[in-house]
């Protein structure tokens, strides 16, 4: 039983009218719809040529067809490539032409206009020989129209897989600022969603909250795939509102969410006890949970918020316990399965208390960086330890504390961001001779983009320029919130930007 899809209907399929997706004002879907919506999804998928291997790139809103969509791409062996709904035409023409999917299904656009030629926007050209991609929407009806092809048809197999087949490419970047593509397993995913489920004490009693995109690990994976594994139900909100979420707590058992999710609930001054009377568990991840955050969270609702660690590359890595002590500032125990190490830059491996970059290896890590051969090499020691660039502790008992990453990669609202990628867009406009970007503290973000100009020589800038040089080029969650026009960076004796200094000036770490 090596395809997840298997493993996934063998714990709902005896009791399969279970609701399982709850939509704000719809009835609830079933585990029965969505298995017999992907399998007519997998159906048009296959009439669209897909075959096992082949990509199917995914940028749509939050919806149940949107699960369904995941769901179709297991059975049938193809790999899913799910893209946040922020990014521009021109971030998405990067991941097509990189990843050369046989699908692209994306939210409808009013221009939209599936013939490749006259689509000005999503054209991408088609590299290295491959076959132009057929373009879907997920709108019930009109041309490209998923649902519509799939009326009538069902492709109720589901593929035979290896555990070491490609289930799922999500993308992560890098200090260059050159999104890879992170290759997840049948295996990976399997390994850690039992290990989570059952960590978790998740029941098919427990009524999970999920405001997540599904277009990363947290959403998609972590959190279906435990409610999934208990065929539990999901409240399945479109997106945070602190009130629709405040509603959703009145019936749920558990919710998993990134730190902003916990801000934003106590900054609600009314939030408290009696908003979560059915809850067993809050958990946290994606992103540090502030100490201050964990105390007043416990302080005004009685529960201890449950952190825990992982990236795209390795699932999840650590967690706090279920039951026994969940420290502040700490993200807890290895998984089970998985080992955990710090090692020093010679890679030697350090005493508990002593700060190194931590190295994480099991069956959740993933396959390697889509035709990427040298980063995954760079990536992984011979023996299997990959280096995740996050900087940490472990303590005599094993539990692991983090203390930063290794890059100045920003983590604003659970979203990685990239500075190399905004600084090459700054670099490029008219007006600009060179730029620093940092992350600055934001008590709703944690971080936020903070960008630092210099106008080239003989011209004067304006915060509109800057803002100008990002538009429609970069998604909006990638724009500077705060914009500083100097005559020059910082830069040490190698004439490298210190940009630690920079975050110190302003508040920062
Ligand atoms: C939205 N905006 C953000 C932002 N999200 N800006 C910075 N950082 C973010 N994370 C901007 C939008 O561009 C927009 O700007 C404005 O805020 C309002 O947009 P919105 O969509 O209404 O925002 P909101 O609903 O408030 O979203 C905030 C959020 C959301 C925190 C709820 O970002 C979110 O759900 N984050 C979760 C991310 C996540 O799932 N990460 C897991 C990664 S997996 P403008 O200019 O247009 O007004 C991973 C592994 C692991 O890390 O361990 O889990
Ligand atoms: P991503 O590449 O989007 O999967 O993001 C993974 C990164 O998020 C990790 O490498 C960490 O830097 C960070 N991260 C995830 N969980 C936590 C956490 N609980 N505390 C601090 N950082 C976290």
């Amino acid at each position: 039983m090596a395809n997840l899809y298997d493993l996934l209907r063998s714990r709902f399929e005896g009791d399969p009218e279970r609701p399982f997706l709850a939509v704000p004002e719809a009835e609830p879907r079933s585990y029965a719809d969505l298995d017999s919506r992907s399998a007519a999804f997998a159906a048009a998928l296959v009439e669209s040529a897909v075959e096992p291997g082949d990509r199917v790139v995914v940028q749509v809103d939050k919806c149940p067809d949107a699960v369904a969509l995941y769901l179709a791409c297991l059975r049938i062996g193809a790999v899913i490539v799910p893209l946040n709904v922020a990014y521009t035409a021109e971030e998405v023409r990067y991941y097509l032409d990189d990843a050369t999917p046989r699908v692209v299904v994306v939210r409808p656009e009013p221009e939209f206009d599936p013939e490749p030629e006259r689509r000005p926007e999503f054209n991408p050209e088609p590299e290295r020989g491959s076959e132009p991609s057929t373009w879907l929407t997920l709108d019930e009806e009109g041309h490209g129209s998923l649902p519509e092809l799939a009326a009538g048809r069902s492709h109720t197999a589901v593929l035979p897989r290896d555990t070491d087949d490609i289930a799922a490419m999500l993308y992560t970047s890098g200090t260059t600022g050159r999104p890879k593509g992170a290759m997840l397993t049948h295996g990976n995913l399997a390994s850690n969603a039992l290990a989570l489920n059952s960590l978790w004490g998740f029941g098919p009693q427990d009524v999970l909250l999920h405001a997540l995109p599904v277009f990363h690990v947290h959403g998609l994976f972590v959190a279906l795939h435990c409610a999934m594994l208990s065929a539990a139900k999901v409240i399945f909100l479109p997106r945070f509102d602190t009130r629709a979420v405040r509603r959703g707590l009145r019936e749920a058992t558990v919710m998993m969410g990134v730190p902003t999710f916990y801000n934003r609930l106590l900054a609600e001054p009314d939030f408290g006890r009696g908003d979560c009377t059915a809850m067993r568990l809050f958990i946290s991840g994606s992103a540090p949970l502030s100490e201050t955050v964990f105390r007043a969270f416990t302080e005004r609702t009685g529960h201890t918020i449950l952190e825990r660690y992982g990236m795209t590359e390795a699932g999840m890595i650590t967690s706090n316990p279920l039951r026994g002590d969940r420290k502040a500032g700490s993200v807890g125990f290895a998984l089970p399965d998985v080992d955990l190490r710090v090692v020093d830059e010679a890679s030697k491996e350090l005493e508990p208390g002593e700060v190194g970059e931590v190295e994480a290896r099991g069956p959740n890590l993933f396959a390697g960086y889509w035709q990427m051969e040298e980063k995954t090499r760079a990536a992984f020691h011979a023996n299997g330890f990959f280096r995740t660039g996050d900087i940490g502790s472990l303590d005599s008992e094993g539990r692991l504390q983090l203390a930063g990453r290794a890059s100045d990669m920003i983590i604003s609202g659970g979203f990685n961001i990239y500075p190399k990628e905004i600084e090459l867009c700054l670099d490029e406009a008219p007006g600009i001779g060179e730029s620093a970007v940092v992350g600055l503290p934001d008590a709703d973000f944690g971080e936020q983009v903070a960008a630092f100009v210099v106008p080239a020589p003989g011209h004067a800038l304006q915060e509109t320029d800057i803002r100008r040089a990002v538009e429609g080029r970069l998604a909006r969650f990638k724009h500077p919130k705060q914009i500083f026009i100097v005559d020059t960076l910082p830069r040490n004796a190698m004439g490298k930007v210190q940009k630690a200094a920079l975050r110190k000036a302003h508040g920062g770490g």
